[in-house]
Protein backbone atom coordinates (compact mmCIF):
# COMPACT_ATOMS: atom_id res chain seq x y z
CA UNK A 1 0.00 0.00 0.00
CA UNK A 2 2.56 2.52 1.03
CA UNK A 3 4.59 0.95 -1.78
CA UNK A 4 1.73 2.27 -4.43
CA UNK A 5 1.61 5.34 -2.43
CA UNK A 6 4.54 6.22 -3.02
CA UNK A 7 4.85 5.01 -6.98
CA UNK A 8 1.84 7.76 -6.85
CA UNK A 9 3.39 10.49 -5.28
CA UNK A 10 6.53 10.15 -7.52
CA UNK A 11 4.29 9.87 -10.43
CA UNK A 12 1.76 13.01 -9.53
CA UNK A 13 5.21 14.99 -8.66
CA UNK A 14 6.89 14.11 -12.08
CA UNK A 15 4.11 15.04 -13.84
CA UNK A 16 3.90 18.43 -11.72
CA UNK A 17 7.27 19.01 -12.29
CA UNK A 18 6.92 18.38 -16.11
CA UNK A 19 4.11 20.89 -16.50
CA UNK A 20 6.09 23.25 -14.83
CA UNK A 21 8.84 22.51 -17.19
CA UNK A 22 5.97 22.62 -19.92
CA UNK A 23 4.91 26.08 -18.89
CA UNK A 24 8.70 27.35 -18.71
CA UNK A 25 9.75 26.05 -21.72
CA UNK A 26 6.33 28.24 -23.38
CA UNK A 27 7.39 31.16 -21.61
CA UNK A 28 11.25 30.74 -22.67
CA UNK A 29 9.99 30.57 -26.00
CA UNK A 30 8.53 33.62 -26.22
CA UNK A 31 11.83 35.39 -25.55
CA UNK A 32 13.97 33.03 -27.62
CA UNK A 33 11.83 31.20 -29.98
CA UNK A 34 13.21 28.58 -32.43
CA UNK A 35 11.22 30.18 -35.45
CA UNK A 36 10.00 33.20 -36.62
CA UNK A 37 8.85 35.42 -39.52
CA UNK A 38 10.27 38.26 -40.61
CA UNK A 39 7.93 41.59 -41.26
CA UNK A 40 9.27 42.25 -44.88
CA UNK A 41 10.83 40.67 -47.72
CA UNK A 42 14.73 41.39 -46.90
CA UNK A 43 15.51 37.43 -45.94
CA UNK A 44 13.94 35.98 -48.43
CA UNK A 45 15.88 32.68 -49.87
CA UNK A 46 17.60 32.74 -53.59
CA UNK A 47 15.47 30.80 -55.89
CA UNK A 48 16.01 29.16 -59.47
CA UNK A 49 15.92 32.12 -62.44
CA UNK A 50 13.80 29.53 -64.64
CA UNK A 51 11.03 30.37 -62.43
CA UNK A 52 8.21 32.63 -63.87
CA UNK A 53 7.05 35.43 -60.31
CA UNK A 54 3.48 35.46 -60.55
CA UNK A 55 4.14 37.88 -57.75
CA UNK A 56 6.66 38.77 -55.79
CA UNK A 57 6.01 39.59 -52.23
CA UNK A 58 4.71 37.31 -51.44
CA UNK A 59 6.88 35.37 -53.47
CA UNK A 60 4.53 33.18 -55.72
CA UNK A 61 6.48 31.39 -59.11
CA UNK A 62 6.11 28.00 -61.16
CA UNK A 63 8.33 26.31 -63.73
CA UNK A 64 8.03 25.93 -67.33
CA UNK A 65 5.66 23.46 -68.12
CA UNK A 66 8.23 21.33 -69.93
CA UNK A 67 10.18 21.36 -66.82
CA UNK A 68 7.21 19.30 -65.17
CA UNK A 69 7.10 16.59 -67.68
CA UNK A 70 11.20 15.70 -67.30
CA UNK A 71 10.94 13.82 -64.12
CA UNK A 72 8.54 12.07 -62.31
CA UNK A 73 10.09 13.45 -59.84
CA UNK A 74 9.86 17.18 -59.30
CA UNK A 75 13.18 19.05 -58.33
CA UNK A 76 13.10 21.31 -55.59
CA UNK A 77 14.24 24.06 -57.15
CA UNK A 78 11.71 23.74 -60.02
CA UNK A 79 8.94 22.88 -57.74
CA UNK A 80 5.76 25.73 -57.45
CA UNK A 81 6.51 27.81 -54.18
CA UNK A 82 3.21 29.54 -52.82
CA UNK A 83 3.40 31.65 -50.15
CA UNK A 84 1.30 34.36 -48.21
CA UNK A 85 4.08 36.31 -46.30
CA UNK A 86 7.97 36.60 -46.11
CA UNK A 87 9.64 32.91 -45.34
CA UNK A 88 10.49 32.35 -41.74
CA UNK A 89 13.57 31.82 -40.34
CA UNK A 90 14.52 29.11 -37.49
CA UNK A 91 17.27 30.11 -34.96
CA UNK A 92 18.59 26.75 -33.81
CA UNK A 93 16.44 23.70 -35.49
CA UNK A 94 18.27 21.07 -32.75
CA UNK A 95 17.40 22.67 -29.40
CA UNK A 96 14.99 25.54 -30.16
CA UNK A 97 12.81 24.72 -33.13
CA UNK A 98 9.38 22.32 -31.65
CA UNK A 99 6.53 21.97 -32.34
CA UNK A 100 3.83 22.64 -29.28
CA UNK A 101 0.66 20.16 -29.51
CA UNK A 102 -2.11 21.58 -27.53
CA UNK A 103 -5.72 22.12 -27.53
CA UNK A 104 -8.51 19.49 -26.07
CA UNK A 105 -5.69 16.63 -25.01
CA UNK A 106 -5.08 15.35 -21.30
CA UNK A 107 -1.08 16.36 -21.64
CA UNK A 108 0.05 19.13 -24.25
CA UNK A 109 3.69 18.81 -25.43
CA UNK A 110 6.51 20.24 -27.13
CA UNK A 111 7.83 18.10 -29.49
CA UNK A 112 11.46 19.00 -30.79
CA UNK A 113 13.36 17.85 -33.73
CA UNK A 114 14.84 14.71 -32.59
CA UNK A 115 11.60 13.67 -30.68
CA UNK A 116 9.79 13.65 -34.21
CA UNK A 117 12.98 12.06 -35.94
CA UNK A 118 12.83 9.49 -33.38
CA UNK A 119 9.57 8.14 -34.55
CA UNK A 120 9.62 5.26 -38.09
CA UNK A 121 10.03 7.23 -40.88
CA UNK A 122 7.91 7.18 -43.52
CA UNK A 123 9.19 8.14 -47.59
CA UNK A 124 5.61 9.01 -49.21
CA UNK A 125 5.90 10.38 -52.82
CA UNK A 126 2.79 12.86 -53.33
CA UNK A 127 1.84 15.21 -55.47
CA UNK A 128 0.63 18.60 -54.08
CA UNK A 129 -1.24 21.39 -55.68
CA UNK A 130 -2.23 24.48 -55.51
CA UNK A 131 -6.28 24.54 -55.93
CA UNK A 132 -5.31 28.00 -57.89
CA UNK A 133 -3.76 26.17 -60.63
CA UNK A 134 -4.73 27.25 -63.85
CA UNK A 135 -6.15 30.14 -62.23
CA UNK A 136 -4.99 32.70 -65.24
CA UNK A 137 -6.87 30.58 -68.25
CA UNK A 138 -10.53 30.98 -65.93
CA UNK A 139 -9.89 34.39 -65.29
CA UNK A 140 -10.20 34.78 -69.21
CA UNK A 141 -13.69 33.85 -68.93
CA UNK A 142 -14.65 36.36 -66.21
CA UNK A 143 -12.60 38.27 -63.45
CA UNK A 144 -11.31 35.70 -60.77
CA UNK A 145 -9.62 37.12 -57.87
CA UNK A 146 -6.23 35.53 -56.69
CA UNK A 147 -2.49 35.49 -57.82
CA UNK A 148 -2.20 33.95 -61.67
CA UNK A 149 -1.09 30.43 -62.10
CA UNK A 150 -0.32 28.97 -65.61
CA UNK A 151 -0.63 24.95 -65.70
CA UNK A 152 3.06 24.45 -63.20
CA UNK A 153 1.03 25.06 -59.36
CA UNK A 154 1.25 21.43 -59.13
CA UNK A 155 5.11 19.03 -57.99
CA UNK A 156 5.50 14.84 -57.50
CA UNK A 157 7.90 14.78 -54.10
CA UNK A 158 8.82 12.04 -52.04
CA UNK A 159 8.10 13.37 -48.63
CA UNK A 160 9.85 12.27 -45.53
CA UNK A 161 8.87 12.66 -41.98
CA UNK A 162 6.74 10.89 -39.54
CA UNK A 163 3.20 10.43 -39.70
CA UNK A 164 0.64 12.24 -37.52
CA UNK A 165 -1.02 9.33 -36.67
CA UNK A 166 2.16 8.35 -34.99
CA UNK A 167 3.00 11.96 -33.52
CA UNK A 168 -0.89 11.95 -32.03
CA UNK A 169 -0.08 8.42 -30.28
CA UNK A 170 2.67 10.17 -28.28
CA UNK A 171 -0.63 12.20 -26.85
CA UNK A 172 -2.59 9.39 -25.99
CA UNK A 173 -4.62 10.34 -28.75
CA UNK A 174 -5.16 6.49 -30.50
CA UNK A 175 -5.28 5.52 -34.42
CA UNK A 176 -8.26 6.20 -36.32
CA UNK A 177 -9.99 8.47 -33.07
CA UNK A 178 -12.65 10.34 -34.47
CA UNK A 179 -13.49 12.39 -31.40
CA UNK A 180 -11.84 12.80 -28.16
CA UNK A 181 -12.97 12.31 -25.10
CA UNK A 182 -12.52 16.68 -24.87
CA UNK A 183 -14.98 16.79 -27.79
CA UNK A 184 -11.67 17.39 -30.14
CA UNK A 185 -12.70 16.75 -33.64
CA UNK A 186 -10.49 18.60 -36.30
CA UNK A 187 -6.37 19.09 -36.01
CA UNK A 188 -5.09 22.59 -36.40
CA UNK A 189 -2.21 23.21 -37.99
CA UNK A 190 -0.39 26.62 -36.84
CA UNK A 191 2.89 28.42 -39.07
CA UNK A 192 4.30 31.60 -37.90
CA UNK A 193 4.89 33.31 -41.42
CA UNK A 194 2.97 36.78 -41.23
CA UNK A 195 0.04 36.83 -44.17
CA UNK A 196 -1.83 39.74 -44.65
CA UNK A 197 -5.40 37.57 -45.13
CA UNK A 198 -4.69 37.01 -41.04
CA UNK A 199 -3.94 40.81 -40.38
CA UNK A 200 -0.37 39.96 -39.93
CA UNK A 201 -0.56 36.56 -38.31
CA UNK A 202 0.38 33.18 -38.81
CA UNK A 203 -1.10 30.90 -41.85
CA UNK A 204 -3.26 28.63 -40.63
CA UNK A 205 -5.50 24.66 -41.92
CA UNK A 206 -7.37 22.06 -40.21
CA UNK A 207 -8.34 18.78 -41.22
CA UNK A 208 -10.79 15.96 -39.50
CA UNK A 209 -8.80 13.79 -36.79
CA UNK A 210 -10.10 10.94 -38.04
CA UNK A 211 -8.02 11.56 -41.16
CA UNK A 212 -4.87 12.91 -38.78
CA UNK A 213 -4.93 9.61 -36.65
CA UNK A 214 -5.62 7.11 -40.26
CA UNK A 215 -2.25 5.99 -40.76
CA UNK A 216 -3.13 4.74 -44.51
CA UNK A 217 -4.20 8.57 -44.96
CA UNK A 218 -0.36 9.13 -44.96
CA UNK A 219 -0.79 12.65 -43.17
CA UNK A 220 3.17 13.38 -42.88
CA UNK A 221 4.91 15.79 -40.76
CA UNK A 222 7.84 15.84 -43.04
CA UNK A 223 11.11 17.26 -42.62
CA UNK A 224 12.58 15.79 -45.85
CA UNK A 225 11.93 16.43 -49.80
CA UNK A 226 13.09 14.11 -52.15
CA UNK A 227 15.35 13.14 -49.59
CA UNK A 228 17.16 16.23 -48.99
CA UNK A 229 15.77 18.62 -45.89
CA UNK A 230 13.19 20.78 -46.90
CA UNK A 231 13.95 24.05 -48.44
CA UNK A 232 13.08 27.42 -46.69
CA UNK A 233 10.59 27.87 -49.65
CA UNK A 234 9.12 24.47 -48.59
CA UNK A 235 8.68 24.62 -45.63
CA UNK A 236 12.05 24.42 -43.07
CA UNK A 237 12.40 22.70 -40.87
CA UNK A 238 8.96 20.97 -40.56
CA UNK A 239 5.45 21.00 -42.76
CA UNK A 240 2.52 19.22 -42.74
CA UNK A 241 1.94 16.88 -46.29
CA UNK A 242 -1.76 15.92 -46.49
CA UNK A 243 -1.76 13.67 -49.88
CA UNK A 244 -4.62 13.76 -51.84
CA UNK A 245 -5.96 17.46 -51.11
CA UNK A 246 -5.40 20.96 -52.17
CA UNK A 247 -1.99 22.23 -51.12
CA UNK A 248 -3.72 24.98 -48.83
CA UNK A 249 -4.05 22.31 -46.07
CA UNK A 250 -0.21 21.39 -46.13
CA UNK A 251 1.14 23.81 -44.08
CA UNK A 252 4.48 24.61 -43.75
CA UNK A 253 7.09 26.30 -40.92
CA UNK A 254 5.02 24.48 -38.53
CA UNK A 255 4.89 25.34 -34.66
CA UNK A 256 1.84 24.47 -33.30
CA UNK A 257 -0.89 21.95 -33.47
CA UNK A 258 -4.08 22.33 -31.91
CA UNK A 259 -6.78 19.70 -31.04
CA UNK A 260 -9.91 21.38 -31.59
CA UNK A 261 -13.83 20.96 -31.76
CA UNK A 262 -14.59 23.00 -34.75
CA UNK A 263 -13.00 23.15 -38.18
CA UNK A 264 -9.79 26.00 -38.37
CA UNK A 265 -11.93 29.76 -38.71
CA UNK A 266 -8.63 31.13 -39.99
CA UNK A 267 -9.08 33.12 -43.24
CA UNK A 268 -7.92 30.25 -45.57
CA UNK A 269 -10.20 27.52 -44.64
CA UNK A 270 -13.18 29.99 -43.87
CA UNK A 271 -12.73 33.15 -46.27
CA UNK A 272 -10.88 31.41 -49.35
CA UNK A 273 -10.55 27.86 -51.18
CA UNK A 274 -13.80 27.33 -51.38
CA UNK A 275 -15.89 26.50 -54.17
CA UNK A 276 -18.80 28.74 -55.42
CA UNK A 277 -21.14 28.33 -58.34
CA UNK A 278 -20.64 30.52 -61.30
CA UNK A 279 -23.49 32.51 -60.35
CA UNK A 280 -22.12 33.78 -56.64
CA UNK A 281 -20.34 36.86 -57.30
CA UNK A 282 -18.76 39.77 -54.47
CA UNK A 283 -22.11 41.19 -54.31
CA UNK A 284 -23.67 38.44 -53.21
CA UNK A 285 -21.55 35.76 -51.47
CA UNK A 286 -22.09 33.92 -48.50
CA UNK A 287 -19.19 32.23 -47.00
CA UNK A 288 -20.83 29.88 -44.49
CA UNK A 289 -22.71 28.50 -46.73
CA UNK A 290 -19.48 26.37 -48.40
CA UNK A 291 -17.38 23.83 -46.41
CA UNK A 292 -13.89 24.62 -47.19
CA UNK A 293 -12.28 22.28 -50.26
CA UNK A 294 -10.20 19.39 -49.01
CA UNK A 295 -9.81 16.79 -52.08
CA UNK A 296 -8.59 17.57 -55.21
CA UNK A 297 -10.69 16.94 -58.71
CA UNK A 298 -9.32 15.32 -61.60
CA UNK A 299 -7.02 17.21 -63.59
CA UNK A 300 -5.43 16.93 -66.41
CA UNK A 301 -2.57 19.06 -68.56
CA UNK A 302 -0.54 18.98 -71.69
CA UNK A 303 2.72 20.36 -70.85
CA UNK A 304 4.96 19.37 -74.19
CA UNK A 305 3.07 22.02 -75.80
CA UNK A 306 2.50 25.46 -75.14
CA UNK A 307 -0.92 27.18 -75.50
CA UNK A 308 0.06 28.19 -78.90
CA UNK A 309 2.94 26.24 -80.81
CA UNK A 310 4.13 26.43 -84.27
CA UNK A 311 5.39 23.23 -85.55
CA UNK A 312 6.32 21.50 -88.86
CA UNK A 313 3.88 18.62 -90.23
CA UNK A 314 4.21 15.52 -88.61
CA UNK A 315 4.25 13.30 -85.87
CA UNK A 316 4.26 14.96 -82.70
CA UNK A 317 4.53 13.95 -78.47
CA UNK A 318 2.05 15.24 -76.79
CA UNK A 319 2.59 14.67 -73.00
CA UNK A 320 1.71 16.23 -69.75
CA UNK A 321 0.16 14.99 -66.21
CA UNK A 322 -2.68 13.56 -64.53
CA UNK A 323 -3.47 13.79 -61.28
CA UNK A 324 -6.80 13.29 -58.77
CA UNK A 325 -7.41 13.81 -55.10
CA UNK A 326 -8.40 11.66 -52.23
CA UNK A 327 -5.83 8.52 -53.29
CA UNK A 328 -7.63 8.15 -56.68
CA UNK A 329 -5.44 7.10 -59.33
CA UNK A 330 -5.52 8.03 -63.06
CA UNK A 331 -8.08 5.26 -65.01
CA UNK A 332 -7.69 7.15 -68.45
CA UNK A 333 -6.18 9.91 -70.29
CA UNK A 334 -7.41 11.05 -73.63
CA UNK A 335 -6.04 13.24 -76.06
CA UNK A 336 -8.05 14.61 -78.97
CA UNK A 337 -6.01 16.20 -81.83
CA UNK A 338 -8.99 17.28 -84.09
CA UNK A 339 -10.43 19.61 -81.09
CA UNK A 340 -12.35 16.84 -79.60
CA UNK A 341 -13.94 14.96 -82.38
CA UNK A 342 -12.24 11.90 -81.78
CA UNK A 343 -10.08 10.87 -79.18
CA UNK A 344 -6.84 8.63 -78.86
CA UNK A 345 -6.21 6.64 -75.68
CA UNK A 346 -2.83 7.82 -74.20
CA UNK A 347 0.22 5.37 -72.26
CA UNK A 348 0.32 6.38 -68.42
CA UNK A 349 3.56 6.07 -66.48
CA UNK A 350 5.40 7.12 -63.06
CA UNK A 351 8.39 4.99 -63.03
CA UNK A 352 9.75 4.46 -65.87
CA UNK A 353 10.24 0.03 -66.54
CA UNK A 354 7.14 -0.19 -64.24
CA UNK A 355 3.81 -0.11 -66.17
CA UNK A 356 1.51 2.17 -64.11
CA UNK A 357 -1.64 0.12 -62.71
CA UNK A 358 -4.56 2.38 -61.46
CA UNK A 359 -5.04 1.86 -57.55
CA UNK A 360 -2.24 -1.47 -57.65
CA UNK A 361 -0.21 -2.06 -54.60
CA UNK A 362 2.83 -0.75 -56.61
CA UNK A 363 1.98 2.25 -57.93
CA UNK A 364 1.95 5.56 -55.93
CA UNK A 365 -1.44 6.33 -54.70
CA UNK A 366 -1.04 9.89 -54.14
CA UNK A 367 1.36 10.84 -56.90
CA UNK A 368 0.20 12.20 -60.68
CA UNK A 369 0.65 9.88 -63.69
CA UNK A 370 2.37 10.97 -66.29
CA UNK A 371 1.19 10.53 -70.09
CA UNK A 372 1.94 10.17 -73.61
CA UNK A 373 1.17 10.05 -77.41
CA UNK A 374 2.17 10.12 -80.44
CA UNK A 375 0.31 11.55 -83.22
CA UNK A 376 0.38 12.29 -87.22
CA UNK A 377 -0.35 16.56 -86.85
CA UNK A 378 -1.12 17.77 -90.74
CA UNK A 379 -2.86 20.32 -90.22
CA UNK A 380 -3.37 23.70 -87.54
CA UNK A 381 -6.27 22.24 -84.88
CA UNK A 382 -6.43 22.05 -81.29
CA UNK A 383 -4.81 19.46 -78.70
CA UNK A 384 -7.25 18.66 -76.18
CA UNK A 385 -6.28 16.33 -73.22
CA UNK A 386 -9.29 14.64 -70.01
CA UNK A 387 -8.39 12.16 -67.58
CA UNK A 388 -10.51 9.95 -65.85
CA UNK A 389 -9.74 8.65 -62.45
CA UNK A 390 -10.42 5.70 -60.92
CA UNK A 391 -14.12 6.57 -59.06
CA UNK A 392 -14.85 7.06 -62.82
CA UNK A 393 -15.07 11.29 -62.35
CA UNK A 394 -14.60 12.99 -65.55
CA UNK A 395 -13.36 16.56 -66.09
CA UNK A 396 -15.59 19.74 -66.92
CA UNK A 397 -15.92 20.26 -71.06
CA UNK A 398 -15.84 24.10 -70.73
CA UNK A 399 -14.25 26.52 -68.16
CA UNK A 400 -17.11 28.60 -68.01
CA UNK A 401 -19.10 25.85 -66.32
CA UNK A 402 -16.74 25.86 -63.59
CA UNK A 403 -16.15 29.65 -63.30
CA UNK A 404 -15.93 30.86 -59.54
CA UNK A 405 -14.74 34.51 -58.23
CA UNK A 406 -12.13 33.08 -56.53
CA UNK A 407 -10.55 31.50 -59.77
CA UNK A 408 -9.79 28.23 -57.86
CA UNK A 409 -10.36 24.53 -59.38
CA UNK A 410 -9.70 25.04 -63.01
CA UNK A 411 -9.82 21.27 -64.06
CA UNK A 412 -11.71 21.83 -67.37
CA UNK A 413 -10.42 19.78 -70.78
CA UNK A 414 -7.09 21.09 -71.39
CA UNK A 415 -6.90 23.10 -74.69
CA UNK A 416 -3.62 24.40 -76.76
CA UNK A 417 -3.32 25.03 -80.08
CA UNK A 418 -1.09 23.88 -82.77
CA UNK A 419 -0.24 25.51 -86.06
CA UNK A 420 0.92 23.87 -88.51
CA UNK A 421 3.65 25.58 -90.63
CA UNK A 422 4.55 24.16 -93.91
N1 LIG B 1 2.68 28.47 -43.50
C1 LIG B 1 2.20 28.41 -44.75
N2 LIG B 1 1.85 27.23 -45.25
C2 LIG B 1 1.36 27.14 -46.51
C3 LIG B 1 1.18 28.30 -47.31
C4 LIG B 1 1.60 29.53 -46.75
O1 LIG B 1 1.52 30.59 -47.39
N3 LIG B 1 2.09 29.55 -45.46
N4 LIG B 1 0.64 28.18 -48.57
C5 LIG B 1 -0.19 27.00 -48.80
C6 LIG B 1 -0.60 26.82 -50.19
S1 LIG B 1 -1.92 27.73 -50.73
C7 LIG B 1 -0.03 25.87 -50.99
S2 LIG B 1 -0.63 25.56 -52.54
C8 LIG B 1 1.15 25.10 -50.54
C9 LIG B 1 2.33 25.35 -51.45
O2 LIG B 1 3.44 24.61 -51.04
P1 LIG B 1 4.84 24.85 -51.74
O3 LIG B 1 5.17 26.31 -51.71
O4 LIG B 1 5.80 23.99 -50.99
O5 LIG B 1 4.70 24.38 -53.16
O6 LIG B 1 1.55 25.43 -49.21
C10 LIG B 1 0.49 25.74 -48.32
N5 LIG B 1 1.04 25.92 -47.00
MO1 LIG C 1 -2.53 27.03 -52.82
Amino acid sequence: MLQILFRCCICCCHHFLKNKFDLFLIHHRRIMPGITAPSDYSTEPSRHPCLQINSKEPFNAEPPRSALISSYLTLSDFFYKRNHGPVPIVYDIESRYCVSISGLVDNPKQLFMDDIRKLPKYNVTATLQCAGNRRTAMSKTKTVKGVGWDVSAIGNAVWGGAKLADVLELLGISKLTAITKFNGKHVEFVSVDKCKEENGGPYKASIPLIQATNPEADVLLAYEMNGEPLTRDHGYPLRVVVPGVIGARSVKWLEAINIIAEECQGFFMQKDYKMFPPSVNWDNINWSTRRPQMDFPVQCVICSLDDVSIIKPGKVKISGYAASGGGRGIERVDVSIDGGKSWIEASRFQKSGIPYITDDDNSDKWAWVLFEVTADILHSTEVIAKAVDSAANIQPEKVEDIWNLRGILNTSWHRVQVQVAH
